[in-house]
């Protein structure tokens, strides 16, 4: 029988089910990895195992969210990871060594392999050949302990990419095309496998942009076959010996094939607030820019920053705009240190910052009131640059530096300019000094007073009782729910954390809810299309919970999202009719009766708002309803790994 690429990886690597769409299966998982934002609430759940160390191939802690330092909470942070790694096995690539997608695919990632790491962003590594998904710290935690990955077996839609980008077009335009056909909700339990001609015209860091954003399409990971040009890249990586060749066979069979006809494409442009929200350049030619930032896990690679650098190196930035550009890595760094881009970029009047996640989750660069910040990541939620009413536009980094020369939006092929002719180094200069090797001898776990205890559910009650809290729209997404940014560095202590959720929504959610859950009253939370989109952070679960949300009532939730609420307790129920969504009101009480018994007979509940009953609707496995009866998953598993001993 002919299979996709995705089949062979996945039937490689299953431990339970077939690999039938739409069943739950269980994957072992050769990889993780995970970044401190999302990490050490991960190896607090994995020391709660009781596991000595871990069972993957290879599994990496990467420090590249929490950087900025005001305070001593990052760096604490920064310490409990390195001691958490040197004791358990894990790899520590520390501060300033880059962001996790691009240093793992410069220096771990493997064709064929699954990695499983706690960031959504972690399909970047599809453009190795590789199954990379994203996932909870909970479910990382699981992975690391040696238990599997629990997921819907994806359907595999094919885009077949012909042809070849015309200059001036790129990678991250290809994707803005994927998302303007696919947009970001309603694409749940898909793999887009990429193949035809035009990709053999895609190095693998053009591939992995593509990859990084399928993200936003709401799909589980983005895969490219493992070829020639992978090879040539982990070459330049000094990895040869890690290439395998990976393809999908002829004939194969696919839910839906698209074709993309790359010579036909155009500079794009995501407008404000969200990644789907496609336009042309062209379209908005002549807008004023304030800002520029060029880096982020989407394209922050030497090609990309060469592109700048060259186009930069002849027009100075304009006077009136903040240029920012933030390396993936610190091998890209020093590689354009090496050949003389970076001073062609200081000249330019770039502002350098390190290799780190920086002005992509807000944590830095926020832009001024009312600005029109032009971006090369992947993301432009409401307010998540950190200023409430900045207008983001996400694009290429060719055409971010046309904005940068001109000050305003630009379609680059209209600079008038040469595409610049790039020669790729054969050999890139590497030096992974700054990733530390674990001795496993040290037992010593440094626990500055930033790190809290992970929080454990109370289990199912019979009876949700209690209010809805907040009734909020369409594509909520976890921005919204908790946010980033200055907030980040409670990431590691709950209850402070909590303080924000729904913050840039609603002010009062939190202490609303912490007042109904003192009065013994359960917390619901109502809501539209895609509630959970973005990111994979685990507190946007978590401080709810801790908060006394018992269950959310959405028109549908996206995948990474769902797993957390279930993994820490909270119920998400569909409206079988969405029309009832505009039957309910903040404010108004709820009765959710028989919880216990129905959940465990898999029979639908009836939620009673008021007066008026409204059924609804879930989707959950056997293993899923006894998560959420026992009130999440980590009781579930630390009874479970203690009974199974696998701590030796
Ligand atoms: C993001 O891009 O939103 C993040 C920050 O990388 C998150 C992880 C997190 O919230 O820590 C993600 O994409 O998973
Ligand atoms: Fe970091 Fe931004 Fe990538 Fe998230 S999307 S991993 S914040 S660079």
């Amino acid at each position: 029988m002919s299979k996709t690429i995705t089949q062979k990886i996945f039937e490689k690597h299953l431990i339970e089910g077939n690999f039938e769409p739409g069943k739950e299966i269980a994957v072992r998982i050769d990889q993780t990895l995970t970044q401190d934002a999302t990490g050490t609430m991960a190896y607090l759940q994995f020391e709660a195992m009781g596991t000595a160390r871990v069972k993957t191939e290879l599994s990496v802690s990467y420090v590249d969210h929490n950087t900025i330092q005001i305070g001593f909470e990052n760096a604490d942070d920064h310490q409990y990871l390195k001691s958490i790694a040197d004791k358990y096995g894990i790899l520590f690539s520390q501060a300033g060594n880059g962001i996790c997608h691009q240093v793992h695919l410069e220096r771990f990632g493997k064709p064929g392999k699954t990695l499983l790491g706690s960031d959504s962003h972690t399909p970047t590594a599809g453009g190795l050949g590789m199954i990379g998904i994203g996932a909870g710290g909970l479910d990382v935690a699981l992975a690391m302990a040696g238990e599997p990955f629990y997921l819907t077996c994806p359907r595999v839609i094919r885009i077949n990419l012909n042809g070849a980008l015309k200059p001036w077009v790129s990678a991250k335009d290809v994707i803005l095309k994927v998302l303007e056909i696919f947009g970001t909700s309603s694409n749940v339990g898909c793999v887009i496998e990429y193949d035809g001609d035009g990709v053999k015209t895609l190095s693998v860091p053009e591939r992995a942009t593509i990859t990084n954003m399928g993200t936003e399409c709401g799909i589980t990971t983005s895969v490219f076959p493992s070829d020639e040009i992978t090879r040539e890249f982990l070459k330049a990586q000094g990895r040869e010996g890690d290439w395998v060749e990976i393809a999908s066979d002829k004939g194969a069979e696919y839910d839906r094939v698209i074709d993309i006809m790359l010579d036909d494409l155009v500079p794009m442009v995501a407008c404000p607030h969200n990644p789907g929200n496609v336009k042309t350049v062209k379209e908005l030619e002549g807008m004023v820019v304030n800002q520029i930032c060029i880096g982020s896990c989407t394209n922050s690679s030497y090609k990309d920053l060469m592109i700048v650098a060259e186009m930069l190196k002849v027009n100075k930035k304009h006077p009136n705009v903040s240029l920012v550009i933030s390396p993936g890595s610190r091998q890209v760094l020093s590689n354009i240190a090496i050949n003389g881009a970076l001073a062609d970029l200081l000249d330019a009047g770039a502002r350098i910052t390190e290799p780190v996640c920086g002005f992509c989750i807000g944590n830095s660069q926020s832009p001024q009131t009312n600005a029109v910040s032009v971006r090369t990541s992947n993301r432009n939620f409401f307010a998540r640059s950190g200023t409430k009413d900045a207008q983001v536009y996400l694009l290429s980094p060719e055409s971010a530096a046309a904005a940068a020369i001109t000050g305003k939006m630009t379609d680059p092929r209209h600079l008038g300019i040469e595409y610049p002719q790039l020669q790729m180094p054969e050999r890139f200069y590497t030096d992974d000094s700054m990733i530390i090797l674990p001795s496993l001898v040290s037992s010593e776990i440094y626990r500055g007073p930033n790190i809290g205890e992970p929080p454990h559910n109370t289990p199912t009650p019979d009876c949700i009782q209690g209010v809805v809290t907040i009734k909020v729209g369409d594509k909520i997404t976890t921005d919204h729910i908790i946010p980033a940014g200055s907030r980040m560095k409670y990431r590691s202590n709950i209850p402070e954390y909590s303080k924000f959720v729904f913050e840039i929504e609603d002010e009062g959610f939190a202490n609303r809810a912490t007042a109904y859950r003192d009065s013994g009253k359960h917390n619901i939370i109502v809501a539209g299309i895609g509630y959970g989109q973005g990111s994979s952070r685990e507190h946007a679960a978590i401080c709810p919970m801790f908060l006394g949300v018992k269950a959310i009532l959405a028109k549908s939730f996206e995948r990474i999202h769902a797993a957390n609420l279930i993994n820490f307790g909270i119920i998400p129920l569909t409206f079988a009719s969405d029309d009832d969504y505009e039957q309910i009101n903040a404010g108004d009480e709820v009765i959710i009766a028989d919880v216990r018994k129905l959940l465990t007979e898999n029979i639908p509940l009836t939620v009673k708002i008021n007066d008026k009953e409204i059924a609804v609707n879930y989707s959950l496995s056997e293993r899923q309803r006894q998560i959420l009866l026992a009130g999440g998953m980590l009781g579930v598993v630390t009874s479970k790994l203690a009974h199974l001993d696998i701590s030796s």
